[in-house]
């Protein structure tokens, strides 16, 4: 029974190899860097591809920035902006920034796909923002053990900051996020500024949940040895931040074997 396990797990790691691919030893779909050269990537909060013209300029409006242009997202993805998802950008054009050749992502081209500029401006895509002014933040992490805070902390955090953390342990091991601090902007629904996690390396699957507020999350442990967050603050309104603390945990101190969720490193 193991070993059929082990062959079934092989089987589902090749599959997946070739659809998706290594880079830096990284085993993943998609990459995305935090903010590169102050272009973002955002989606509607209600989901991939619900942006219509009009709705992506006010996104990226509401966010203190304006659409990316071309040059900028060109910029971006020459010191490594990666992102698998179609988004507005300036002039009603729609296009994504691919650095890492994919037969899933971009058809094996490298540069911007470009899907030209859009007659019909209702069409629903995600959008490319540009904002020189928000702090770069976030990071990958691979240490066993670490301190992640919000920008600025112990002071406040600013208006418009977007923040990934990328962690990643040992294969094999699991994450276990604990809350030190919490105080974020708060609202019914976390529309506005906000710490999201994902049980994954990118912020396209896995979400576990979007926090804001001041009460303090329970712990929070990964399936497997990829985790990410995201904090994202609006133009107005700021609070205390967050200190949160990660440690990589072994699997087998956890009853659960189920490593559906591994990377290799
Ligand atoms: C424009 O796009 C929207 C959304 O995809 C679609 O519902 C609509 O029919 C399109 N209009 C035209 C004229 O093609
Ligand atoms: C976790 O596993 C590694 C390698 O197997 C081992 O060296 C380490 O002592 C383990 N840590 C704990 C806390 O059990
Ligand atoms: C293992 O994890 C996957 C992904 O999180 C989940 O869908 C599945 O139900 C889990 N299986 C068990 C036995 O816990
Ligand atoms: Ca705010």
């Amino acid at each position: 029974m193991r070993v059929f396990t082990v062959i079934l797990a092989i089987g589902f790691f090749l599959k997946e190899t070739q659809a998706w691919g290594f880079k830096n030893g990284i085993f993943h779909n998609s990459i995305w860097l935090e903010q590169a050269a102050g272009v973002y990537h955002r989606e509607s909060r209600n989901g991939r591809y619900q942006l219509t013209y009009k709705d992506a300029k006010a996104v990226c409006k509401y966010e203190g920035g304006a659409l990316a242009t071309y040059a900028q997202l060109e910029a971006a993805r020459k010191i490594g902006l990666h992102i698998c998802a179609a988004g507005w950008f300036d002039k009603g054009r729609v296009g994504y920034p691919i650095v890492k050749a994919g037969v899933n992502c971009g058809s094996g081209k490298i540069g911007i796909v470009d899907y030209g500029y859009r007659l019909n401006k209702s069409e629903k895509w995600d959008v490319y923002c540009y904002n020189p002014n928000s702090k770069e933040c976030g990071g990958t992490l691979t240490e066993q053990q670490r301190v992640i805070i919000s920008p600025g902390y112990p002071e406040e955090y600013q208006d418009e900051q977007i923040c990934y953390w990328h962690i990643r342990v040992r294969y094999g091991q699991r994450i276990r996020l604990h809350f030190l601090e919490f105080d974020v902007e708060e609202d019914t629904s976390c529309q506005a500024d906000y710490l999201e996690i994902y049980d994954s390396y990118d912020d396209i699957s896995g979400f576990a949940g979007r926090y804001c507020g001041d009460y303090l999350p329970d712990d929070i442990i990964s399936t497997g040895n990829v985790m990410t967050l995201k904090f994202l603050s609006d133009a107005s309104v700021v609070a205390g931040g967050f200190q949160l603390e990660y440690i990589a945990v072994n699997a087998s101190l956890i009853h659960s074997q189920n490593n559906t969720n591994y990377i290799f490193t």
